[in-house]
């Protein structure tokens, strides 16, 4: 079997002395957490977008780095260069799954049919490497925004052709995703938006995304799919409005449409920046509503407005991260870097450089977190910030359901002015995190 990353050894943790850059630092998959091992808290997934398409092609400039893999591109030979490319390096740096558009896996021709066939040929040779290797699926996913015939949505399109075109491609998606086992199936409803009301419907493109959304629920349900949806939010880009603004955005959404036991929602760190949002937040309120699925992650560039799809470097929100996926229990999905190097850092190497500080940064990010939860002073400061709902007569019958607007009336009334809430004490919570970020070791 030819070697596609000759130089490029299996890459090992060498822990936190170890200047060598193809190392682990700080991820150590057998380290125990919790008494979990990092490996299993931290179920990282390779983007086959990303990793083996993205070439550095922007709106300026063509591809700066070779996807090619030896083979020309656009034909099956290329596709299967990919899957060979793509198992060697998950291999190398001990990633367990990889997440996939589609057209990802194999070049679309305009007939389905054409596309169907070269992607049962492709499952077939995928699901070969999956057995001896023991790499699973983590999602996959149609990708309904890159072909012109979904310049207007593909579930909000005004096509009654397209929205069955999108409907083939979801059924496909979701065959192929069984038939490799995939854990989730993601709508990213990359073009399910609108630029202008002048000439749009909110109310109907909703209910037909809505449509097809529980068309998808039903057939996958009906071949076998056992997993989770996943509704992945952006505010926008490239549509200047898109439906899934964020989480509360998409899980009301879910709810009205009576899709939410069976939807949960992927997070991506930049379409929360995005949406004005932290990662953090966006998590916990997928968390509070039952619905936390999985992550995309990456990094937005707080200097630029769009999704750069950075790899993870920002260790406080990598921690703020952790804490809430700590606090939910786990993921049931995993953490797939929807991240690309940046255009100068074409060469084969700077993949792995990058998948590894994602990791890296995941790590720290974890041991952090846990060591906040076992500080304990954030959480009980948390839990004491509300104690007056708690402790007293009054605030027990707000929370035991006894209180009227004549209660709290009469009880107002007896007060005078009520004393300041407790001080927020920010400063201070922001003191202990840096405390035991930088008192790490
Ligand atoms: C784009 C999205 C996309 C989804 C999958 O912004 O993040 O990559 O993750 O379609
Ligand atoms: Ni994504
Ligand atoms: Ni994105």
């Amino acid at each position: 079997m030819k070697e596609y990353f000759e130089n490029i050894p299996a890459i090992k943790f060498e822990g936190s002395d170890s200047k060598n850059p193809l190392a682990f630092h700080f991820y150590d998959p057998e380290r125990l957490v919790s008494g979990k091992k990092m490996g299993d808290i931290l179920p990282f997934a390779m983007a086959w977008w990303h990793n083996l398409g993205a070439n550095g092609t922007d709106m300026f400039g063509r591809g700066a780095a070779d996807k090619s893999f030896g083979q020309k591109e656009g034909t099956m030979e290329h596709a299967k260069a990919k899957v060979d490319a793509g198992f060697e390096f998950m291999q190398k740096l001990g990633i367990k799954y990889f997440c996939f558009h589609d057209v990802d896996l194999v070049p679309e021709s305009d007939d389905i049919k054409i596309t169907n066939a070269r992607l049962d040929e492709i499952s077939d040779y995928i699901l070969l490497k999956m057995k001896s290797t023991g790499i699973k699926c983590l999602w996959g996913t149609a990708n309904m925004f890159s072909n012109p015939r979904y310049m207007n949505g593909a579930g909000s399109t005004n096509s009654a052709d397209v929205y069955s075109f999108a409907a083939a491609q979801v059924k496909k998606a979701l065959d192929v995703t069984v038939k490799l086992g995939g854990k989730g199936y993601v709508f990213w409803g990359g073009r399910e938006g609108y630029e202008t009301l002048l000439n749009t419907d909110i109310k109907f493109e909703l209910e037909n995304i809505a449509r097809l959304l529980t068309m998808a629920r039903d057939y996958g349900r009906k071949i076998g799919f056992k997993g989770d949806f996943y509704i992945e939010p952006k505010p926008k880009e490239p549509m200047k409005h898109q439906y899934d603004f964020d989480a509360a955005t998409a899980i009301g959404f879910l709810k009205a449409h009576g899709l939410d036991r069976d939807f949960k929602i992927n997070v991506e760190a930049n379409h929360a920046t995005l949406a004005g949002h932290t990662f953090e937040h966006e998590l916990r309120i997928c968390a509070i509503n039952g619905m936390l699925g999985s992550i995309d992650a990456n990094q937005g560039d707080p200097c630029l407005g769009w999704d750069t799809d950075e790899f993870p470097f920002d260790v406080y929100s990598a921690t703020f991260c952790m804490l809430e996926v700590l606090r939910a229990g786990g993921l049931s999905g995993g953490f797939n870097f929807d991240a690309k190097c940046r255009r100068p850092s074409y060469t084969h190497e700077d993949m792995f450089k990058a998948y590894i500080l994602g990791m890296d940064t995941f790590a720290l990010g974890l041991l952090a977190a846990d060591k906040i939860i076992s500080d304990g002073r954030i959480d009980s400061f948390v839990k004491d910030r509300y104690s007056s709902f708690f402790d007293t007569k009054i605030g027990k019958s707000i929370m035991d359901g006894a209180a009227t607007l004549e209660s709290l009336s009469a009880h107002a009334e007896k007060l005078g002015a009520p004393a300041l809430p407790s001080s927020g004490r920010q400063e201070e919570l922001q003191h202990i995190v840096n405390d035991v970020l930088f008192g790490l070791r």
